[in-house]
């Protein structure tokens, strides 16, 4: 009986959990469940357009960091990237490409709660995996790159993308 308690609570708390994204979704308008749409850091493009890749490693380091290389990356304006981003680490990490507001949005909800994200601004890594993620750099500014698994980002899992 205490089982069946413990599920019903379960299915509620994750059904809010729900809602407290769509709410957070509906107020921001520019949508991270992309598919194809252009978002304020650019959009999905395909392999042909692809201009030149970029490699990303996500890993922990000796004294307890986590990080991106490299941790900084520039592109101009209208290049398309292909990114293959390998986690050479030994914890899940994942490549999440967005504004510095959008990612910090998406964090808090990260907090409560587990979230797997393969959208085409975003790629979740198992040890050892490796995947790409294309993206064309339509508009410019200040970017960037987290891993919003919780306590990575506060541990130095971000880096800076400037598009000009
Ligand atoms: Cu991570």
């Amino acid at each position: 009986m205490k089982k069946m308690f413990l599920t019903t609570a379960l299915i509620a708390a994750s059904g809010a959990a729900v809602i407290a994204e769509t709410s957070a979704a509906n107020s921001d308008h520019s949508g991270n469940e992309s598919h194809g749409e252009q978002m304020a850091v650019g959009m999905p493009g395909i392999h042909s357009q692809t201009v030149r890749t970029v490699k990303v490693t996500m890993t922990e380091t000796d004294d307890g960091k986590m990080i991106y290389t490299p941790s900084a990356m520039d592109f101009k304006q209208g290049e398309a990237i292909r990114f293959l981003v390998r986690n050479s680490g030994e914890l899940d990490h994942e490549f999440i490409l967005d504004t510095p507001g959008r990612n910090a949005m998406h964090k808090e909800i990260m907090a409560t709660r587990i979230e797997v994200h393969n959208t085409p601004n975003s790629i979740s890594l198992a040890p050892g995996k490796s995947g790409e993620i294309i993206w064309i750099f339509n508009n410019s500014g200040i970017f960037e790159v987290a891993c919003l698994i919780p306590g990575h980002y506060e541990s130095g899992m971000y880096a800076k993308v400037s598009v000009k």
